[in-house]
């Protein structure tokens, strides 16, 4: 038996290695055992590891483990998201290539999860970077050209007319350049997209699917297709013009007040060729943003245009505007207004003093109502609309779509908020765009045995703009078709095509082409993918995308590539500051010391506020360094702190005391696993039934994700180990916690099942099997009843004899109490279940 502690520094490390050496990790796609694959989304190489990354592949280690132990051969790989303007940004601040910059960050990265112990196949190992991947999805991209499903367009970008460069969204902060903080303007560009929106309706159905996903996920995913089923209707100008509008809300028409059209609509330029005033305020929308977004925040801001439409039930004149959010885009660029009932009408209506008619009620009686500073957009009884007062939204709906279809005026009509996807980004860390451009032949795929188009390594980041674009020789090229000399596409691949299908090649990994799709059906779909909740959105629908689109081109057999989804909590931390002036000054929970509540700075051993616990992040400073935790508690208290406590979709406080809790208890469990003992004898029922019940229930709560429940439970077996007597039962219990802490300490369990003389390592053992017999409670509850009322319960052996049963029954004070000296005529039992004194 070891009377030393266990040792992390010396342990840690040394089973990493066992495990690299023995390959354990490593899937074998040809075992006949049940596949799992389960995956992580995998990292942005953005310099270290955070704590964030620490809880989602601890996560997902413990079921990987877990379900190796099962006996299924687990795919559990890991890889890097490497392109995207993070390493652009350190060139061009730092001086550094992105390649070199993003290389040294993954050799930090990986050499940072190794230290966590992760369960991973590196074998498989991809970097979205490097041409060995991009080749294949250039491949793929041609793939997608030829059927239809990639095309080119003209469209608006973010031009910064200062850095002479194309800014991302994000990159554009109130409407300015964020580098430049010149003013952006919007110009044309011809740009790849992806057809996604051929499959809208099948995205969109194929949710219903999703048992194993997140309700919330589904309908964000769901609000983002924008499905809406609706009427376009032409609407009689003063002009003599026609005006074709779309709502989603034909049942609010009794409700329109005023009538909007998008900066860029042919009404809106035909005005402002007459007046300089529109151009002006056309100009000014251009400027701003034009995501969603964007637009649902910013300012409503409008320019009337003197212009009148005529209702086409009631005949009133409303005015019309040009807007700012209006979207050319979204149906026809044009819509009635129904301030009462949409948001962004109602803040218009607000601002330009427009009248805001209610003609959707709780009730008939409300007709009167008015509204409480914002719109009313959801469901009730029409009022103050003619023919439809009394009806509900959606018959009312049904009915005007009748009406103008009947009249001749307007037609019920599906419309989606999806957009194809802009595909192209003018920027140089990223999938070079396979094609070349001839002035005979047009655009030119590059052909499949040129690929991959590798980009330059020699380029230089200190003058603004695309360095492709800027590279002396890189772009001239002859066309593959007609020899001419031509130019290579300079545009790069968004960086989400690069993680729209990093789990086929996970799978499957030929050098001649993307994947071979027999050995990517024996894994797919993926059983069970983690991730941020930021994901819930685009990336997880490009992949839906992508699987679809590669499906419908005969390369892949499944549709949907994550059967269940899991989205986890953010790690939080309470953060230290200062008001400096106009600014608040924050501290790393390093540089200071916690007396109770207060905390005081190291440094100057004067107080800091101590903030609310918020998620962490480098701008607060209240980030806990995964190295400095994993080199001062070792890697299995730090893992077994990211599954304690909170449950896993749920935020976690990260806390001292919580982490000191943790490595404790790896000692408590270190010095328990030290009573081991292969030759004790003699049964212990009581802490069987525990023990098996545990094996039960753990790996019921693990398949669910409830790791924090898992773990409580095993909190309750040790102490109930540590309370028994020596026994072989007792033994059998410790080697038992032993693979049962495994998948979430698995340095401590290896390290004890050699010391106790097992054979093997315990990542290859299997999971403890447990006797249903044992699960079964063996007391049973007794009702005791006086005269047919229940007046105690008792808890009894089961199948006790009806004497004791009886005895017991007679003996309750209650029961006692309700007889009240009375003479016993009868006691009816029936065993397990009820006592029935009658007197
Ligand atoms: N490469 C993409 C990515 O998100 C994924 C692909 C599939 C599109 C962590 C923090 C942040 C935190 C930040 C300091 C302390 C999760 C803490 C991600 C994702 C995965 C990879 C972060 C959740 C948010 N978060 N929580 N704490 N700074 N790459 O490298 O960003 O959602 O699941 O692990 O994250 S990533």
């Amino acid at each position: 038996m070891s009377e030393t502690p266990f040792d992390p520094s010396q342990s840690d490390g040394r089973w990493q290695r066992a495990w690299d050496e023995a390959r354990v990790f490593e899937a074998d796609s040809s075992s006949d055992r049940p596949k799992s694959y389960v995956l992580e989304m995998f990292p942005y190489p953005s310099g270290r590891i955070h704590i964030g990354h620490v809880r989602n592949y601890t996560m997902g280690d413990v079921l990987a483990r877990y379900k190796a132990m099962r006996g299924h051969e687990v795919l559990h790989p890991m890889g890097w998201d490497a392109f995207g303007m993070p390493a652009e940004n350190a060139a061009m601040e730092m001086g550094v290539h992105p390649g070199g910059w993003t290389r040294d960050n993954i050799a930090n990265m990986k050499a940072q999860l190794k230290r966590l112990g992760f369960a991973l196949d590196w074998s498989r190992e991809l970097s979205t970077c490097e041409p060995e991947y991009y080749g294949h999805e250039q491949a793929l991209f041609i793939d997608m050209y030829e059927s239809g499903l990639v095309y080119r367009r003209q469209s608006e970008v973010n031009w910064d007319p200062v850095d002479m460069t194309v800014l991302a969204n994000e990159q554009v902060i109130d409407g300015k350049g964020w580098r430049s903080g010149a003013e952006v303007e919007k110009r044309k560009l011809d740009q790849w997209f992806f057809k996604i929106t051929d499959f809208a309706e099948d995205l969109l159905a194929g949710l219903g699917e999703l048992e194993n996903w997140p309700d919330k996920v589904k309908l964000m995913q769901e609000n983002w297709i924008g499905k809406s089923e609706g009427l376009q209707f032409g609407f009689e100008l003063s002009n003599g013009e026609q005006l074709e509008v779309y709502t989603t809300r034909p049942d609010t028409i009794f409700g329109a007040s005023f009538v909007a059209v998008a900066a860029d609509h042919p009404l809106a330029q035909a005005t402002s060729a007459a007046n300089p005033q529109a151009a002006e305020f056309i100009a000014l929308c251009k400027r701003g943003g034009t995501t969603a977004a964007e637009l649902e925040t910013a300012e409503k801001l409008g320019f009337e245009t003197g212009i009148t439409a005529r209702h086409p039930f009631t005949g009133e004149a409303l005015p019309v505007f040009i807007a700012n959010f209006v979207l050319m885009d979204y149906g026809t660029g044009a819509i009635m207004a129904v301030p009462g009932h949409d948001q962004r009408d109602f803040e218009f209506a607000t601002k330009y003093s427009l009248p805001i008619p209610r003609v959707v009620a709780p009730s008939a009686d409300d007709a009167a109502r008015s509204f409480a500073g914002e719109a009313e957009p959801g469901d009730g009884v029409i009022v103050n609309s003619a023919f439809l007062d009394g009806m509900r939204v959606e018959d009312a709906k049904r009915e005007v779509n009748a009406r103008a279809e009947a009249e001749g005026w307007g037609k019920g009509q599906t419309v989606w908020r999806l957009r194809d996807w802009g595909a192209s980004r003018q920027r140089y860390w990223g999938t070079p765009i396979p094609f070349i451009h001839c002035e005979t032949c047009g655009v030119v795929p590059v052909p499949k045995d040129q690929l991959p188009v590798v980009l330059p390594e020699d380029v230089d980041f200190k003058t603004p703009g695309n360095p492709l674009e800027r590279h002396p020789t890189w772009k001239h090229v002859d066309c593959p078709k007609c020899g001419a000399a031509a130019r290579r596409e300079t545009d790069t691949l968004d960086t989400f095509i690069n993680s729209s299908w990093y789990f086929l090649r996970f799978a499957s990994q030929p050098e001649d082409r993307p994947f071979d799709s027999e050995e990517v059906a024996k894994w797919l779909p993926v059983e069970q993918y983690i991730g941020g909740i930021e994901h819930a959105i685009l990336h997880l629908l490009y992949a839906r995308f992508w699987t679809r689109a590669l499906a419908r081109m005969g390369q892949l057999e499944v549709r949907e590539p994550f059967a269940s989804l899991f989205t986890q909590g953010m790690v939080t931390h309470e953060t230290y500051s200062r008001r400096e002036g106009e600014r608040e000054i924050y501290f790393t929970p390093d540089e200071v010391t916690k007396k109770g509540e207060n905390a005081i700075l190291i440094a100057d051993g004067e107080p800091v506020t101590v903030g609310r616990v918020i998620k962490m992040s480098k701008s607060k400073k209240n980030t806990v360094n995964p190295d400095t935790i994993v080199a001062q508690y070792g890697a299995d208290a730090v893992r077994w702190f990211m599954l304690s406590d909170s449950p896993p979709e749920r935020d976690l406080p990260w806390s001292e005391a919580g982490i000191e809790g943790c490595a404790r208890f790896v000692q408590r469990l270190w010095r328990m696993f030290g009573h081991y003992d292969a030759a004790a004898g003699g049964n212990d029922k009581d802490l069987a039934r525990k023990f098996h019940q545990t094996i039960a229930a753990v790996g019921e709560d693990i398949e669910a994700l409830s790791f924090n429940k898992a773990v409580a439970r095993l909190y309750e077996l040790t102490s109930a180990i540590e309370k028994a007597e020596p026994s072989a039962t007792r033994s059998e219990a410790i080697a038992g916690v032993m693979l049962l802490v495994s998948p979430m300490m698995p340095h401590l369990a290896e390290e004890a099942w050699a010391q106790a003389g097992f054979e093997g390592l315990i990542a290859e053992a299997a999971w403890p099997q447990f006797d249903e017999a044992l699960l079964v409670e063996d007391e049973v509850t007794i009702a005791v009843q006086h005269m047919g009322k229940l007046r105690d319960t008792l808890k009894a052996p089961k199948g006790a004899a009806k004497e004791l049963l009886e005895e017991m029954a007679l003996a309750s004070e209650k029961v006692q109490r309700s007889i009240d000296g009375a003479e016993v005529r009868k006691v009816i039992v029936v065993p397990d279940r009820l006592v029935n004194i009658v007197t």
